[in-house]
């Protein structure tokens, strides 16, 4: 590897849905560039890199891994397989950081996908080249049965489709760099916006040699630059022209020898476009008189004879006339030949890539460069710089970033050094000596030489070089003790790796937890990090079988957390221990590994631990009768403290929907600018330059955000006559919008605590609790300077002793609400898009109690108490006022798209009814048999859906599921049938009813140990007693 030459490397990953054929692929190319890991008979169908027993078991990838290729003896492939299912793709997102380009495979027959879209988002974010394939050809003649022309117009319909994908990501891309330049100081911007590039050319073109047109089984493919080359002489143009009139509506006209558009053509009905012409139709050919009993035979002794080709006899005169198509095709058009020579053909070396990947890699921070910290900063950006230029002489200071940690058994190490010496590797790093697993990081060198023994800096991803207090927390010093190539499963042992390649690292397995950055010297930053697409959503409650085996699962779950990137251990409130995974499939093997080889002990899972929220009912259209109600103070629940001091009022009313989905969606956001992290006026001019609005004044951001949300829900929802009651309900939002106390749970949820209507009196209990506009403030809808503004209470029993104390309970009231919307009434799940206001009055000790003989020392007494008294009253009339205004239960829904051909789609629907879906769409595939279906389906019956599918349709669909949104259940759990209507189509209550949303209700109660009304005997006829007679 040392004395490979930087600008003959190259670093891809393979991307594509799920069974569109990477696998099949890299083993042609390993079969070809790897020295004998694939025998080429054996190609295509070993699937190398699926090493994993559950790899190979299931036959889907679950992991990447990479694999380095030597092409024409001076390329230097590293090749990395990812898999396509959506429960692995944040292997996906490790793979694209450690690569430059990617192959984008696309299936002929079925098109792009879900995780097409998905893949190609993650190849424009990590700003790698792709190149597209289209696999799977040959289904396009055997299986659908297309004529050469068909197949054409299919193909130009996914070239299309990949291209508008793409040109929807440079768009936005586009805009944001507009948004950015007018956002810039005045003047100066009009001119500079013919800078920005708006790349109106398609990404994908098979004219420009980065399309290829591949079947991977079978092992042959072709760009068009090779039927260009082939047909040089035979036509007499030049391969250039040829190149370009290959593809598209461009036509031969046989008569002139001339390349023509369509017009030229005078009309002529069979006329065809060229690369239907001279490339589809002669593999049609070669396909039709191979495979069909009579078949002219002699086509295929003609391509042998014309292209030259070495077919042993054996294998032309096989009986199977795959073998013979196989064997014709694969020397003809060899796959490995057309796909490395277009990835060194269209793929940056690393020093081209790094140069434009850095300001994804490193983004420039704005920081100033004066006073003490100018020298850490000068050496950061020379960092930096020999970053963008992937500087690999060993002076550069060393940068690599570890993208993942996976586990190999210590067995499976190599026994020797790259020179042939004995390695030791029983001496494993402090700690992980105890098990037999070993951790080995997947890296990238980005910049100088890594090597055997060398000591270096580990920075985690919050690491700041600027602030004193990240150097314990953030950094740490360790030897790495062996580099490897990676061949698949093997390790190949080097002693030093240069910028520009992929290696494994053994040695950091107590330093790193899931990738960081790592660096020769502490003044450098850390990369950004990773961006996942999904999280991890599946949680399972997970106990040894055998309690005395606690010690060993707990082992076994940190191993796991360190081996796997994607899977969360955590303990929940119950003290269980929660493992969250990203679906089924990756749970399924997060237990098998942790039975297998982590815990070793064998276990007892949950059920799924499905999470709910609890709501109200309630529509937009109704907003405007709940405000009314709400200022007329009648429809409110009220509770006493139980020393009669407190009164709380509470009332509460439903969110508008989207208010709920920004407050959710920017929880994190919101914990900032509640906690101050945020400032509101950090609308500098050097932050100007960073982007958006969002980076650069996030706050004003998610106001604009809110208040849209507001606007769009009541106005949006209301007809034409309304309008006027829509603009007055939107001005009592607004006005409310300035009311925000707090949020919850947690501080940040989507349930809002308004502060109280300060006018109503009470004489009973004078004093209100008022509460401050806080979060208003923060977010900017009042000026928080100004808030307060308390004029003094009129009446003569308040004291200022009094209203201290009513600003003290403050906190209580807060807390209250926020125990409250952590656990509804329902099954204790968190509250979902509800406001409360909560009035809390209290009356004056001496008031009441005056002659009483205690009075002395019961203030200071029942101080404490007090308090909890508030709060818990609190908690009780919030959910009490949600039991009374028709609760419902909100359940988490997952988007699923499902493949299906005809036949199935009777048993298919059937399956889809059992699990409540409701669905969205469904469209025949052009050209093929195939459906694609839409689908919501709920969370909680998800699991074995996908099993369920496969036994029902014999396998022949499939599904895919990415989690969505939430979603309220519309069915009352305590409906009870009262008229006689109801009485005669539910029965009168006692026969089992199908009420769903109970029996979940009940589940999750169950689960939680919590009682659960059941009636036990259903149909008890009645008992005889057995009356002992003596
Ligand atoms: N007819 C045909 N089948 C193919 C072709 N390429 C792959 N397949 C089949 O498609 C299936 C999936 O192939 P894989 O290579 O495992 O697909 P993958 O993209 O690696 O799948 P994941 O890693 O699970 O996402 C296998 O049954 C292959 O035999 C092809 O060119 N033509
Ligand atoms: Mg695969």
């Amino acid at each position: 590897m040392a004395d490979i030459e930087c600008p003959n490397i190259r670093n891809i990953c393979i991307l594509a849905h799920v069974d569109h054929g990477k696998t099949t692929l890299a083993d042609h190319l390993i079969a070809a560039a790897a020295d004998g890991l694939v025998h080429p008979k054996q190609a295509g169908r070993l699937r190398f890199m699926d090493y994993l027993d559950e790899e190979q078991r299931r036959a889907i990838t679950m992991k990447s891994s990479s694999v380095t290729l030597s092409f024409n003896d001076i390329y230097h492939i590293n090749l990395i397989d990812s898999p396509g299912h959506m429960d692995f793709c944040s292997e996906v997102s490790t793979a694209a950081r450690l690569s430059d380009g990617a192959l984008v495979l696309v299936d002929a027959v079925e098109g792009v996908h879900i995780q097409t879209h998905a893949v190609l988002r993650q190849a424009w974010t990590e700003r790698l080249s792709p190149c597209l394939v289209l696999n799977k050809i040959d289904r396009l003649i055997s299986e659908l049965k297309l004529s050469p022309l068909e197949a054409y117009s299919k193909l130009v319909r996914i070239v299309h489709e990949v291209n508008g994908i793409m040109s929807a990501f440079k768009s936005e891309k586009y805009l944001s760099d507009v948004d950015l330049l007018l956002a810039g100081p005045a003047g100066e911007n009009l001119e500079n916006l013919e800078l920005v590039e708006d790349d109106e050319e398609d990404t994908f073109q098979p004219q420009k040699g980065n399309v290829a047109f591949v079947c991977a089984l079978d092992g042959w493919g072709f760009r068009i630059n090779e039927f260009a080359e082939f047909y040089v002489s035979k036509l007499g143009a030049s391969a250039a022209a040829l190149q370009k009139a290959l593809w598209g509506p461009k036509y031969y006209n046989q008569k002139t020898k001339m390349i023509v558009g369509k017009k030229g053509m005078g009309g002529g009905s069979k006329a065809r476009p060229m690369f239907v012409q001279f490339v589809l139709e002669p593999l049609w050919q070669v396909y039709q008189a191979a495979l069909e009993p009579d078949g002219d035979k002699s086509m295929l002794q003609k391509v042998i004879k014309s292209f030259n080709l070495n077919v042993p006899a054996r294998e032309l005169q096989h009986k199977d006339p795959k073998v013979v198509l196989q064997a014709v095709l694969s020397r003809w058009l060899p796959l490995s030949d057309a796909i490395l020579s277009m990835v060194v053909k269209c793929m940056p070396d690393p020093m081209r890539a790094q140069s434009f990947r850095i300001s994804r890699l490193l983004p420039k921070r704005e920081v100033s460069d004066d006073g003490p910290s100018s020298n850490v900063l000068a050496e950061a950006e020379l960092v930096r710089k020999s970053v963008e230029a992937c500087d690999f002489s060993p002076e550069a200071p060393c940068v690599a970033f570890v993208s993942k940690m996976f586990a190999v058994p210590i067995k499976m190490l190599p026994q020797r050094g790259p020179n042939g010496d004995i390695l030791n590797n029983s001496t494993d790093e402090g700690g992980s000596g105890e098990s037999d697993e070993c951790f080995i990081a997947f890296a990238r060198v980005f910049s100088g030489v890594l090597f055997a023994g060398q000591r270096v800096f580990v920075l985690s991803a919050l690491y700041d070089p600027l602030k004193p207090e990240s150097m314990q927390k953030h950094v740490q010093e360790a030897e790495l003790h062996s580099l490897y190539l990676m061949m698949g499963q093997g390790l190949k042992p080097v002693a030093l790796a240069k910028a520009g390649n992929i290696v494994a690292i053994r040695g950091l397995g107590q330093h790193i937890l899931k990738s960081a950055t790592l660096s020769s010297t502490k003044n450098c930053w850390p990369f950004s990090s990773l961006v996942f697409q999904v999280s991890p959503t599946l949680r399972v409650a997970i106990e040894p079988s055998d309690p005395t085996d606690m010690g060993a699962l707990m082992k076994g779950l940190r191993l796991l957390n360190r081996a796997d990137p994607f899977v969360e251990v955590s303990v929940s409130a119950r003290g269980e221990h929660v493992l969250a995974a990203a679906g089924e499939v990756h749970l399924e093997r997060c237990i098998k590994d942790l039975k297998d080889r982590f815990a070793r002990v064998s276990l007892e899972v949950s059920p799924p631990l499905v999470p709910y929220k609890e709501t109200i009912q309630g529509e937009v259209s109704d907003l405007l009768e709940n405000l009314k109600s709400l200022s007329g103070s009648l429809d409110h629940i009220e509770r006493k403290t139980p020393n009669g001091r407190c009164c709380v009022r509470v009332q509460v009313l439903k969110l508008p929907p989207s208010l709920t989905k920004v407050l959710d969606k920017s929880a994190d956001l919101l914990g900032d600018i509640i906690g101050g992290k945020l400032g509101q006026s950090n609308k500098s001019s050097e932050t100007q330059r960073s982007g958006r609005l969002e980076d650069e004044n996030p706050i004003e951001a998610l106001r604009k955000r809110i208040m849209d949300a507001v606007e769009g829900d009541i106005l949006g929802g209301s007809e034409e006559s309304d309008k006027d009651r829509a603009e007055k309900c939107k001005a009592m939002w607004l006005k409310f919008l300035k009311r925000i106390w707090a949020l919850g749970p947690r501080q940040i949820g989507p349930n809002i605590l308004f502060t109280p209507d300060s006018r109503g009196e009470d004489a009973e209990f004078p004093v209100l609790v008022r509460g401050s506009s806080h979060v208003s403030g923060r977010l900017g809808f009042v000026d928080e300077s100004s808030n307060g503004g308390m004029d003094a209470e009129p009446s003569s029993v308040v004291t200022p002793a009094l209203c201290r104390e009513a600003e003290s309970l403050e906190s209580s009231v807060i807390s209250g609400f926020q125990l409250a919307t952590a656990a509804g009434p329902l099954c204790e799940e968190p509250m979902w898009g509800l406001a409360f206001v909560i009035e809390a009055r209290i009356s004056p000790l001496e008031g009441q109690q005056s002659d009483e003989l205690e009075t002395s020392y019961q203030p200071l007494e029942q101080y404490g108490i007090f308090t909890g008294q508030v709060m818990n009253t609190v908690k009780d009339a919030c959910r009490t006022a949600v039991l009374q205004k028709k609760p419902r239960l909100v359940e988490a829904m997952y988007f699923c798209e499902l493949n299906t051909p005809t036949e199935y789609l009777g048993p298919m629907y059937a399956v889809l009814a059992r699990r409540r879906a409701r669905v969205l769409k469904e469209e025949m595939q052009e050209g093929s048999s195939l459906f694609t279906v839409h689908a919501y389906v709920p969370v909680s019956e998800s699991f074995g859906f996908a099993d369920e599918l496969r036994r029902w349709t014999s396998g022949a669909s499939s599904a895919l599921l990415v989690l969505s949104h939430w979603e309220a259940l519309p069915e009352d759990p305590f409906f009870v049938p009262k008229t006689e209507e109801e009485i005669e189509e539910f029965g009168d209550g006692s026969s089992v009813l199908h009420n769903t949303a109970r029996k979940l209700i009940d589940a999750v109660r169950r689960q939680k140990g919590l009682p659960v009304e059941e009636k036990v005997v259903q149909h008890a006829t009645k008992q005889r007693t057995l009356a002992r007679k003596v």
